[in-house]
This record gives structure tokens, C-alpha cells and sequence, in this order.
């Protein structure tokens, strides 16, 4: 299996790029923010307890997303591998994925780290809030929470990786293709 965690700030592009990797690598998307996403369209207690924290930028409990995780890795057996999206978040989500992984025999192969300057990242996020409706991306507030969020709990998780040998980073600076480009780079010589 290739299991690729893509790692990056919020607006790195770890959505746009997602949709790229996994129509050519033929992998399964796992997108913790687009599962919280349809559990709240949905209306479930589980979404509308979610909506509170992500609207101001904060982060889910680490239970709720690795619960959802595990259900997805579940039911799909067979797959040739999972591009993670967003998820691992924590050091306590990126340990408990290894030990999910480890019941299934098929390990973290690769994280690919995009890397994007602040004001970069507001600005698109800005732009995307006109017209994407999330209240996370309409507010240049909440982006910052989102951002600092990011640099306290989700930044330690490349050290945790790099530790595993497995960290490899990314400009995220360019066009869409440029940077697809670098990452398919990286993936080919791992294969
Ligand atoms: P996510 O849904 O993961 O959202 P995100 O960090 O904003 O990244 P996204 O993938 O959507 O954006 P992208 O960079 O592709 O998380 C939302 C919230 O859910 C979190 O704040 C948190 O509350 C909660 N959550 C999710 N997972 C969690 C977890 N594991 N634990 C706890 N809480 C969790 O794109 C951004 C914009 O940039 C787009 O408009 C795109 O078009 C543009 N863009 C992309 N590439 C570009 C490029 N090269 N040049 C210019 N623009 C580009």
C-alpha cells in the first residue's frame, strides 16, 4: 500500500493537490475536514458539536477525527493506498493512526510537507471565503486561530515524521501544476 500523509498549513493547497494524487495514483482520499463537513450538512450531534470549534478555528477532539479514521480504513480493505488529508493533526492522532495502520500490516509510507508563507496562506483563504461559504475562511480572525492552531499542535508532527526517515518537503509556492510536478517527483522515487 502507499499511504501519503500531506501535511501543510491551512490554504497550503493539501485539498487541490489531494484531488491530483489520487486520480493518478489511483489512492483514496481521506479528508478529516471534508468528513466534519458532511457530518455537519448532515446535522449530526457529532457535526454540530464539531461546527462550534472549526468555525472558530480550533481544532476537533483527537477521538472524534481518529474514530472516523478508523471506520473509513475499515471499509475499505483492499485499496491501494490512502492519501491522509489534513489528518494527522496531533502527535496522539499521528500515534494513533500508526497503531491503526499496524493492525492492517501497511505503514505510513511517506508525509509530504507543503511549505507556504503566512500572508500567502491568508490570502487565499480569503479569496476561497468568497466563495466557498466556510465561515473558517470568511474571517481573517478565525484564519489567524486556524494558523496558530496549526504552528502549536499540527507543525511538531514533521519532526515526528523526519524521526521515521519519511519527511519530505514541498514548495507550495507556484502554479497548481508546478507543484504537482515536485510532489509526483518525490512519490516516483519512493515507488
Ligand atoms: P481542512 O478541511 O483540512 O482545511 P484546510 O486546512 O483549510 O485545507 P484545505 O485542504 O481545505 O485547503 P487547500 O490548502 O487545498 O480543515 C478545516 C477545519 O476542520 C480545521 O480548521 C479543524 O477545525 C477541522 N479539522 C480537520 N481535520 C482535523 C483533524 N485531523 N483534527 C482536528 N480538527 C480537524 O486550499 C486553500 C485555497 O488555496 C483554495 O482556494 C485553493 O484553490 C488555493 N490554492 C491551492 N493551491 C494553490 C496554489 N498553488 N496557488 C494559489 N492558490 C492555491
Amino acid at each position: 500500500m502507499l499511504n501519503i500523509v500531506l501535511f501543510g498549513p491551512p490554504g497550503a493547497g493539501k485539498g487541490t493537490q489531494s484531488e491530483k494524487l489520487i486520480s493518478k495514483y489511483r489512492l483514496i482520499h481521506l479528508s478529516t475536514g471534508d468528513l466534519l463537513r458532511g457530518e455537519i450538512l448532515q446535522g449530526t450531534s457529532l457535526g454540530l458539536e464539531a461546527k462550534k470549534l472549526m468555525d472558530q478555528g480550533q481544532l476537533v477532539p483527537d477521538e472524534v477525527v481518529v474514530g472516523m479514521i478508523e471506520n473509513k480504513l475499515s471499509a475499505n480493505p483492499n485499496s491501494k493506498g490512502f492519501i491522509f488529508d489534513g489528518f494527522p493533526r496531533t502527535t496522539k492522532q499521528a500515534e494513533a493512526l500508526d497503531a491503526i495502520l499496524e493492525k492492517f500490516k501497511s505503514p505510513i509510507s511517506m508525509m509530504l510537507a507543503l511549505e507556504v508563507e503566512k500572508a500567502e496562506l491568508i490570502n487565499r483563504l480569503l479569496e476561497r471565503g468568497k466563495v466557498s461559504g466556510r465561515a473558517d475562511d470568511a474571517n481573517e480572525l478565525v484564519i489567524e486561530n486556524r494558523i496558530n492552531e496549526y504552528n502549536n499542535k499540527t507543525l511538531p508532527l514533521k519532526s515526528y515524521y523526519q524521526a521515521q526517515n519519511k519527511l519530505s518537503t514541498i514548495n507550495g509556492i507556484g502554479s497548481i501544476e508546478e507543484i504537482f510536478g515536485a510532489i509526483c517527483k518525490s512519490v516516483d522515487a519512493l515507488l
